[in-house]
């Protein structure tokens, strides 16, 4: 069972988590503008992570009785500019959501809600692992820099990335 303020909380980060995906699909269609389709695969991709992550919270809430509200999305801020530009502003949204998941963590030992204490975990540790893809990928962009070769190979590798579903949502 959900208390109010915990049920609204979690609506809230259904919101910021289908913002995550527009903001993604919109950096996918950026790359693929530019060229890049291999940048644009990772961004689509990474659209299709924050779908499932969404809908990983509106089941949550429906499994506990409680009320989806869906909220407006807001609009990505375009401009995204160069590569290492976007893996930068990339970082800085998902600190965000890393902050926002620990304010949900944070309020579930409030309330003593031992269930959704256990649910956020999964959160938890996903976002350390969406840091660390950032953080990786910018790593390689300031070493390659402005070479246009670098950015080549670079937009090659991130062709082969593909979407695997969280467990228990194949
Ligand atoms: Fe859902 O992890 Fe990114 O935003």
């Amino acid at each position: 069972m959900l208390s109010e303020k915990m049920t609204e909380a979690l609506n809230g980060q259904i919101n910021k988590e289908m913002y995550s995906a527009y903001l993604y699909m919109d950096m996918s269609a950026h790359c693929t503008y530019e060229g890049l389709g291999g940048f644009a695969n990772w961004f689509m991709v990474q659209y299709q992570e924050e779908m499932s992550h969404a809908m990983k919270i509106y089941d949550y809430i429906n499994e506990q009785g409680g009320k989806v509200v869906l909220h407006a999305i807001e609009k990505p801020p375009g401009n995204f500019g160069t590569p290492l530009e976007m893996f930068e502003a990339t970082l800085k949204h998902e600190q965000f959501i890393t902050k926002s998941i620990h304010e949900l963590v944070d309020l579930a030992y409030e309330e003593k809600d031992y269930a959704t204490q256990i649910f956020l975990q999964w959160f938890v540790t996903e976002q350390i692992e969406e840091e660390a893809n950032d953080n990786e990928l910018i790593a390689k962009l300031k070493l390659v820099g402005n070479d246009g070769n670098g950015i080549f190979m670079l937009d090659r590798e991130l062709e082969t990335r593909t979407f695997t579903p969280p467990a228990g949502e194949e």
